[in-house]
């Protein structure tokens, strides 16, 4: 058993640092319904400078930030092109049917998809069809196992968006994680869309909060739907204090949660106790591993009982995720219970 545990279930398990919990405790707060929060108005200053864009809306989650987005952008029973597997469809508890009216036009595959794909999907409003309203890019990708949305399709699905009148939303919950992977600033990926959020909640390490950053105009709305959701919080300075500190501190340091993903994606390949790992397909903090179709649960019980926590994602997945809260040390600490497990659960 690990003296402590290791809490490779996702990246919102982080808990907030000493020097953040200083930072929230020195707030300075308001009304931020009034729009007198200056922390939080600080934050959505500086979140729509760092996506280039007229305006930001700080919200409770990430699934707001997406809720929202789509409330802006769709009109009821307007389709959104989505790849296979995103997080809006199969883990927000289908928020985007059931109140923005989204219908989803899903592209089969781990997640990514082209301009080609939009092509071929995109529909204009008749008496019998419903008009594509919206292309939806999850970047990097969940549970297409952290993978980065590669900039230069990214790129021509823009142009051909443009072109078709689709907006383009980027759930960019892990945007930061893209950023440093494919080498480009945030503000860059973020002029290919029309709305980026993110959250500090996840690799950054705050305890709580999201952005929505957008065109003044589409924030000024987004701001009555948070209201309308019930997402409108008072004294928030406490929670923009947490989400600026992360901006200052947690950024530069995501490498090393990359790099400690690719140590366990090779470790688990050479030798995995059965579990199937391609650590080139690991880009950022994500590791997908497969169980070859044995059911997942058990494995992570079995992890569990060694201190090793990570998750089954479905039938035939287990993912790690790393995070700050996860040294080097640990993931090689890990690495021999993973395999002892799997052996253990997958024989
Ligand atoms: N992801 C969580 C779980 O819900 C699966 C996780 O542990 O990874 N977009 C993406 C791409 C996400 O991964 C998540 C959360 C969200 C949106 C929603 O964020 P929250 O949890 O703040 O509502």
């Amino acid at each position: 058993m690990l003296s402590t545990i290791v809490d490779l279930r996702s990246d919102t398990v982080t808990r907030p640092s000493e020097g953040m919990r200083r930072a929230m405790a020195a707030a300075e707060v308001g009304d931020d319904v009034y729009g007198e929060d200056p922390t939080v108005n600080r934050l959505e200053e500086r979140c729509a400078a760092l996506a280039g864009k007229g305006g930001a809306l700080f919200v409770p989650s990430g699934s707001m930030a997406n809720l929202v987005a789509q409330l802006c952008h769709v009109g009821r029973g307007d389709e959104v092109i989505v790849g296979e597997g995103s997080h809006c469809m199969r883990y927000e508890a289908g928020g985007g049917a059931a109140l923005a009216g989204s219908q989803y036009a899903v592209v089969p595959g781990g997640g990514l998809f082209t301009a080609a794909d939009v092509e071929a999907r995109a529909r204009v409003r008749s008496l019998h069809s419903p008009g594509t309203a919206l292309a939806w890019i999850e970047n990097t990708h969940n549970f297409g196992g952290g993978v980065v949305f590669p900039p230069g399709e990214l790129r021509r699905i823009r142009e051909l968006a443009s072109g078709l009148g689709i907006a383009l939303h980027m759930d960019g919950a892990r945007v930061f994680n893209a950023a440093a992977a494919c080498g480009r600033p945030v503000g860059e990926l973020a002029a290919l869309v029309d709305t980026l959020s993110f959250c500090f909640s996840k690799g950054l390490g705050a305890p709580v909060g999201s952005v929505l950053c957008g065109a003044a105009e589409l924030i000024g709305r987004a701001r009555r739907w948070r209201k309308m959701l019930g997402g409108g919080m008072r004294q928030a300075g406490v929670l923009a204090a947490a989400a600026l500190y992360a901006l200052d501190h947690n950024v530069e340091r995501l490498a090393e949660d990359h790099a400690n993903a690719r140590l366990l994606a090779e470790g688990l390949a050479q030798e995995g106790g059965g579990l199937r790992v391609d650590p080139r397909s690991v880009e950022t903090n994500i590791v997908m591993a497969g169980t070859g179709g044995k059911d997942p649960a058990a494995l992570v019980r079995a992890l569990g009982e060694r201190g090793v926590l990570a998750g089954a994602v479905d039938r035939g997945r287990v993912r790690f995720v790393t995070h700050l809260d996860v040294s080097r040390r640990q993931v090689e600490e890990a690495l021999p219970l993973i395999r002892a497990a799997a052996r253990e659960a997958l024989a």
